[in-house]
């Protein structure tokens, strides 16, 4: 690859008649190479392109960086990694990246679901409301979760039954950076988990992420809690919106398993309390525990979504079992619709 890369722009189509990767490709190039300034305003489709594409963001980065690819070659690896994408997935992409329509398939699959009968109850509705998080129980079936379970272990090299190789795995603490994979992307389609998401963005028009696992051992003497503790995704330097995060236990996981733990409510407080804050301080730095948090237990199957506004974290696992997640999040790519 030859540099100075010219910075692309959005609307150029990459050769597979992708909006915005040609940016993406390019842009990442000019940050690293030109010292050019970071482009906030790409994150929204940064992220949108390859969540579309199937590929994570880190993974996406990590390629880039290590392998300084030209643009054909960075879509081959996109296509040999994640497969190529169908021709409604990419219409339905530039659509949203354009702001243009939807084809029919598109607005028909939309349609239905819309019309789908509500995952989300008027309780569990007020319930969000009150408390920024909800449980859609049975999101995905039991078999579903054992498929994906199967691959987790597989991916760490472990094996149910045996303790010692739960603890084989060093890289990314709790996190397992498997993205690919047909029994995930099973989940990722669900219509229950889907539905769910559409009755809180208020819209079926959603994109879900292509986000990694969990695998969260016991912990030992050896192998203590590594985090996530409490703490927000948000960036604190843009005005605050509304967005969602979410997770799948793929196991049972009684709240002290390492159980995923939120401070309910706290995105009705989020605001005054960042005004109570001295300035230049970290919110993330804070003793967020003495907020109120709560470890949130739950079934196999069953996925907790929140208001990205609750800090939020896992905790030390002091079950005897690991605890096998997938984290499944859900946003429009038109960001007006949100
Ligand atoms: O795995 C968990 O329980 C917490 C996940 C988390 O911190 C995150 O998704 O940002």
């Amino acid at each position: 690859m030859e540099l100075p890369i010219t910075l692309a722009s959005s609307n150029e189509l990459s050769p597979i008649g992708v909006y915005h990767l040609k940016r993406l490709w390019s842009s990442t190039f000019a940050k690293r190479y030109q010292q050019t300034q970071s482009f906030p305003q790409d994150v929204h489709l940064d992220r949108l392109v390859l969540d579309a594409l199937g590929i994570g963001l880190n993974q996406a980065y990590q390629f880039l960086y290590a392998q300084k690819p030209s643009l054909d070659e960075f879509e081959d690896w996109v296509v040999a990694t994640a497969g190529k994408p169908s021709k409604s997935r990419i219409e339905r992409l530039n659509a949203d990246i354009a702001g243009s329509a939807y084809s029919r398939e598109t607005h028909d699959w939309l349609s239905a679901i819309d019309n789908a009968p509500p995952v989300l109850s008027q309780q569990d509705l007020a319930f969000w409301q009150r408390n920024g998080y909800v449980i859609i129980r049975n999101a995905v079936d039991l078999n579903a979760c054992q498929e994906a379970e199967k691959v987790i272990y597989k991916a760490v090299g472990a094996k149910s039954d045996d303790h010692c190789s739960w603890y084989q795995k060093t890289a990314s603490g709790i996190m397992v950076e498997l993205i690919q994979s047909e029994a995930l992307e099973a989940n990722r389609r669900s219509l229950r988990i889907h539905k769910a998401f559409s009755q809180l963005w208020d819209t079926p028009a959603l994109w879900v992420t292509a986000d990694r696992c969990g695998f969260h051992a016991p912990q030992r003497e050896s192998h203590p809690f590594p985090g996530p503790d409490l703490h927000w995704d948000v960036d604190f330097d843009q005005p605050l919106d509304f967005a969602t995060q979410g997770i799948l236990y793929l196991t049972d996981t009684p709240p002290e398993q390492g159980a995923l733990t939120l401070i309910p409510g706290f995105h009705h407080k989020l605001s005054n309390w960042l005004q109570s804050l001295p300035t230049d301080t970290d919110p993330n730095q804070q003793d967020l525990h003495a907020l109120g948090s709560v470890p949130i237990g739950a079934n196999a199957g069953d996925m907790i979504i929140w208001h990205h506004h609750l800090p939020h974290g896992s905790r030390p696992n002091l079950g005897v079992r690991p605890r096998i997640v997938q984290y499944i999040n859900m946003y429009p790519g038109r960001r007006h619709l949100a």
